[in-house]
């Protein structure tokens, strides 16, 4: 009778009123402030990118989840976000992947030398498996990657000399992100390597702490950096990538529903970003010229060159990720259209 009573009990309490409300809980959208912090500017590729997404999460949740975004680094620079998000202080960012190699090693993948020829290859790198396979390593971490976003094809600016050859580098003081094999490449080329969170950048080239740096177009144009440097060295020697991430410890207290909503939304705001800062590259280099800065462009020579000096550097990004993933980048890059 005991066992009958208690069978019955489980039953209703499982396919009862119990189970409705795991399903309703489930599928709620409840009232949320999300945190959602960024480096550059707000009038910036990363600003406007981080904008859509908020509009977009708005809309698909009725406005129950609320994206209030913090521009330029004023939640600190990517390291203290990224401990902010780990620790559960800050529910959001988008930021370098560069910046995350001492946290998840794996993430060095994305800054070989010379790694990607354009930008349709990172797309369909970073989109694909071994992309979501290094994102998914942020989560033993405390971290969702949600999707890349494209930063870009980084270009030297400096105060000293154009770069027109490899040993134009030769004691140029550059800075770099706080990223080993940024640090490495930059040696390797003859330059004195200083790593600076991008927050102290600026005023790191105002005082001439550094003589120079390396960003896409788009973030020397929306960062001001034409103020404080004299040339812009077209050298395309890194693409690099954004990421969009969460916390782990607040995404996984959300509802289905609700992370369905956000990663749609990422997806969304990933796809406007890539066309605006492909078209605001487009036009930047006129702009930057407008501005004054003084433009060259490396010759194909003088790449391989660097390419050739590069070399232990690309070899220490293989000693930190294993030579499978590395090799599986490889594979991943000769399928990519054309
Ligand atoms: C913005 C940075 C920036 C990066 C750098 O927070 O640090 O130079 O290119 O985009 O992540």
């Amino acid at each position: 009778m005991k066992r009958f009573l208690f069978a019955t009990l489980a039953t209703a309490v499982l396919c009862g009123p119990l189970a409705t409300l795991t399903t309703q809980a489930a599928d709620d959208i409840r009232p949320r402030m999300i945190r959602f912090g960024y480096g550059l500017n707000e009038d910036s590729n990363q600003g406007r990118g981080a904008k859509v997404f908020a509009e977009e999460v708005a809309k698909a949740s009725g406005g129950k989840l609320k994206v209030r975004t913090f521009g330029a680094g004023s939640l600190g620079p990517d390291a203290q976000m990224q401990n902010a998000l780990i620790g559960g202080a800050q529910e959001m960012m988008v930021g370098s992947t560069a910046t995350l190699v001492g946290i998840t090693k794996e993430m060095a993948i994305w800054d070989t030398p010379f790694l990607f020829s354009n930008a349709k290859q990172a797309d369909y790198v970073l989109d694909g498996p071994v992309g979501q396979q290094v994102m998914d390593k942020l989560q033993e971490k405390g971290l969702v990657g949600l999707v890349y976003w494209e930063n870009g094809f980084r270009n030297m600016t400096n105060n000293v000399r154009p770069i027109n050859k490899l040993e134009d580098f030769s004691g140029i003081k550059v800075r770099v992100m706080q990223s080993p094999v940024f640090m490495d490449t930059f040696k390797q080329l003859g330059a004195n390597a200083v790593p600076l969170p991008f927050s102290e950048l600026f005023t790191g080239l105002e005082t001439k702490a550094v003589d120079g740096q390396e960003n896409p177009f788009n973030t020397i144009l929306s960062s001001k950096f034409y103020e404080v440097q004299k040339y812009l060295t077209v050298t395309n020697h890194v693409y690099s990538p954004w990421i969009m991430m969460a916390s782990k410890r607040w995404w996984d207290g959300l509802s289905k529903t609700e992370q369905d909503i956000l990663m749609a939304a990422a997806r969304k705001a990933r796809d406007a970003e890539r066309l605006d800062t492909r078209a605001e590259g487009e036009k930047a280099l006129e702009e930057l010229k407008a501005h004054g800065m003084q433009i060259n462009q490396v010759s194909a020579e003088e790449t391989q060159r660097m390419r050739e000096k590069a070399q232990p550097a690309i070899q220490s990004v293989i000693d930190t990720v294993g030579k499978p993933l590395f090799d599986q980048v490889q594979a991943e890059i000769q399928k990519a259209p054309q």
